[in-house]
């Protein structure tokens, strides 16, 4: 896939790193953003509604994305605007009118191909006056507007790549990407499951187990990896898995039909066999969960209501957000979901770079469970799939709190037409205790401060499970990113004498196998400019001698990762490790390389053998950490089309090359993995299990950037009214 950097020119990161860090450094003014959100075509305004006006249970009906029938006019775009439903249609048109593309095309994203890096300037400090430029700032009418679109041609059984420019109104490249087995759409997911409801052999096996409409059995359509037999050779196949509603409101994975798959050709949409591995009696469960169906429901929590009378203190103008010292602007892809671009923090009137873009880039699920079939459940959720589409309508009151700014997004349904899922990002702030506080008990005086945070927030629901993706911007300079897993662990079924050791039995005979969750983050740094070092630091103890009398000395040793060989590196928590990248060619007033450091959470490693073909498709997750220089077409960990793919491709491939990374521009791929060792409590659904890591400045400031943040108002914090 090469969705950015077209006619960028030199393929050499480090050749061109100067040049795009002039750009950097010499931030053109392209502000006017205090300027109020109303009016903008993409997005909403913020949302008033009192809190508890509406319930947090919704039907999907309600707020599914709904059809566009009209583009929108055209608006003054920035660069780095995800293309809306008037772009969405132009370039489908372009692309029809110019190429040959056969009515029978699936469209799998129509997404904004993204400006080289160092293209776009980062935002303006917040208070340099608009120089008279358009909405979209200085870069916007130099930049042209183009299209990323990938199609399926199931009759040729290929898959297209094309590039189209909106500005010219023309096709820029169209090519087959040979091997490729593009991901999964919606549309083939919901005809994969209409044609193995239909078939003769479903139904019969269906029949053997006493379920007698098919119409209640839930077909899922699941990547087949690298298990399809000889025969289905140069075919797009998947493998499915069933679930029974007894009822329409039923939770499905309470009733898996365990032994019964279809392999489905995706590109003919027919059964190309049925395996039938023996009956095993439905669980007897429901796995009700909903509110009406698990009563009594508690009654003594008093209302919590977050009030924010003179409104949210974020600015947000188009995609662009500021909120305390942060700017950053918004995007969204089909496959990503939320991208954020250009993050920078204002530090003493100019906007420092921090980070160029970053997104969840691939989402992988191994299971422990090696019976038949049981062993080919495994899961790229964003390389198979694309979360962008699986995007939630978020709710007040129920996944965000408080004076919320919700962002609606446009993305291309199968047929190429826009479609809307409104309010998929969420934007609020959140109160986090303490910032910072001391008690000098010479003077009896507390100074304390109370800490704010900005959330930016999507929920994705992949099949059985979501994953509410959570970025936090605080005001010491400090990035967090966190995943909240929830939803629904994947069942099997059990005979009612059977146990596993490779699950836990969670209902009578239904066990949720064990297995993990990985996140790999892009983090595509410019900490102060596009050429940065990435150090590991660990903490060593020193030998008590000469120079340490008393054993009590330990130091960080910091050690810079020089090629791509050495940067492939895992969690050394007892060394206390961590990742730091700074810019050399920098100082603060201390004399130190402004840097931000890469704190680790909870992890781990893959537990399938390094040889087995599920590790090897996902060879990105076997390290937490990988350095490479940027690359604009380098996006996606376990390579462009991972759907079908042996593996090798993405990380392991690109750093055979062994290329140089210190003092460049560099992009980090950090792993987090959740580990997932099922409990009884996850059943029938399941609390939120939380993973992350922080980026925190070191010596980036020159001393606490939080310290002018002032104490809050006295009805909250008495002896420190600052208020007039
Ligand atoms: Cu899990």
């Amino acid at each position: 896939m090469t969705p950015a950097g077209q006619g960028t020119g030199s393929t050499n990161a480090a050749d061109t790193a100067d040049q795009r860090d002039s750009r950097v450094g010499n931030l053109p003014d392209h502000s006017g953003l205090r300027t109020p959100a109303a009016g903008t075509s993409s997005t909403s305004p913020v949302v008033a509604r009192p809190p508890g006006a509406v319930a947090c249970r919704h039907v999907a009906e309600e707020d599914r994305s709904s059809p566009i029938a009209v583009p929108a006019p055209p608006a003054a775009r920035h660069p780095l605007d995800p293309l809306d439903a008037g772009e969405i249609t132009r370039a489908v048109e372009i692309l029809r009118r110019e190429r040959p593309v056969t009515p029978a095309a699936r469209f799998v994203s129509v997404s904004l191909n993204e400006p080289a890096k160092g293209q776009v300037a980062f935002a303006a400090p917040a208070d340099r006056p608009a120089a008279g430029h358009s909405a979209g700032g200085s870069d916007s009418a130099a930049t042209p507007r183009e299209a990323f679109i990938v199609v399926l041609e199931p009759r040729q059984h290929a898959t297209y790549e094309a590039v189209v420019s909106l500005t010219a109104g023309s096709v820029l490249s169209w090519r087959p990407v040979p091997g490729a087995r593009g991901p999964v759409t919606q549309a083939e997911n919901d005809e994969c499951e209409r044609v193995t409801r239909a078939d003769p052999r479903v139904r019969a096996a269906l029949e053997r187990r006493g379920v007698n409409d098919p119409g209640r059995v839930q077909v899922e359509a699941w990547g087949i990896g690298t298990f399809a037999v000889p025969e289905d050779a140069g075919r797009r196949v998947v493998w499915t898995l069933l679930f029974y509603r007894e009822r329409p409101d039923d939770n499905p994975y309470a009733k898996p039909i365990h032994g019964l798959h279809a392999i489905v050709d995706l590109d003919d949409m027919a059964v190309v066999r049925v395996e039938d591995q023996g009956i095993v009696p439905l669980p007897p469960g429901s796995g009700a969960y909903a509110a009406d169906r698990v009563g009594p429901l508690r009654d003594d929590l008093k209302p919590l209501e977050i009030i924010q009378p003179q409104g949210p203190s974020f600015e947000v103008r188009g995609w662009e957000i500021r909120w305390q010292r942060w700017s950053l602007r918004l995007g969204f892809t089909a496959r990503e979901g939320l991208v954020l671009h250009t993050i920078g923090y204002e530090d003493q009137g100019t906007v420092r770079p921090v980070i160029w873009r970053a997104s969840v880039a691939e989402l992988f699920i191994p299971y422990a469970d090696p019976r038949p079939f049981q062993g080919w459940r495994n899961a790229f959720d964003i390389g198979e799939y694309g979360i962008g589409n699986t995007a939630n309508s978020l709710r007040l009151g129920c996944d965000c709190l408080g004076e919320v700014r919700y962002f609606d997004v446009e993305l291309a349904d199968s047929s190429g037409d826009p479609y809307t899922i409104s309010q998929a990002i969420c934007l609020h702030e959140e109160d986090v205790g303490l910032l910072w506080k001391h008690f000098d008990p010479a003077t009896a005086v507390t100074e304390t401060r109370r800490s704010r945070r900005l959330v930016i927030s999507f929920v994705i629901t992949a099949a059985n499970y979501e994953y509410g993706i959570y970025w936090y911007f605080y005001q010491d300079g400090t990035i967090e990113f966190e995943a909240k897993l929830t939803g629904i662990v994947l069942t099997s079924a059990l005979a009612p004498d059977e146990t596993s050791e490779f699950g836990t039995l969670v209902a009578p005979q239904t066990l949720a196998a064990h297995h993990q969750h990985f996140l790999s983050v892009r983090l595509d740094m410019a900490v102060d400019g596009l050429r940065n070092t990435v150090y590991e630091v660990d903490t060593e103890a020193v030998p008590p001698g000469a120079d340490n009398p008393l054993g009590n000395a330990f130091r960080p040793v910091k050690r810079p990762l020089r090629r791509e060989s050495e940067a492939q590196r895992v969690i050394d928590p007892l060394r206390g490790r961590y990742w730091l990248v700074a810019n050399p060619g920098k100082t603060n007033s201390l004399g130190q390389e402004p840097g931000y450091k890469l704190i680790p959470g909870n992890n781990v490693l893959p537990f399938s053998h390094p040889d087995a073909p599920v590790t090897q498709r996902a060879v990105f997750a076997t390290r937490h950490l990988w350095v490479t220089p940027y690359q604009p077409d380098e996006r996606f960990p376990a390579g462009d089309y991972p759907n079908q793919h042996p593996g090798g491709a993405g990380l392991p491939a690109w750093t055979k090359a062994d290329r140089l990374i210190e003092n460049t521009d560099v992009v980090l791929w950090y792993t987090l993995g959740s580990h997932h060792i099922t409990r009884p409590e996850d059943w029938p659904v399941m609390p939120v299990d939380r993973i992350g890591f922080a980026l925190k400045p070191a010596g980036f400031f020159d001393h606490n950037p939080a310290l002018d943040v002032a104490p809050s108002p006295s009805r909250h914090c008495p002896g420190q009214d600052t208020s007039p």
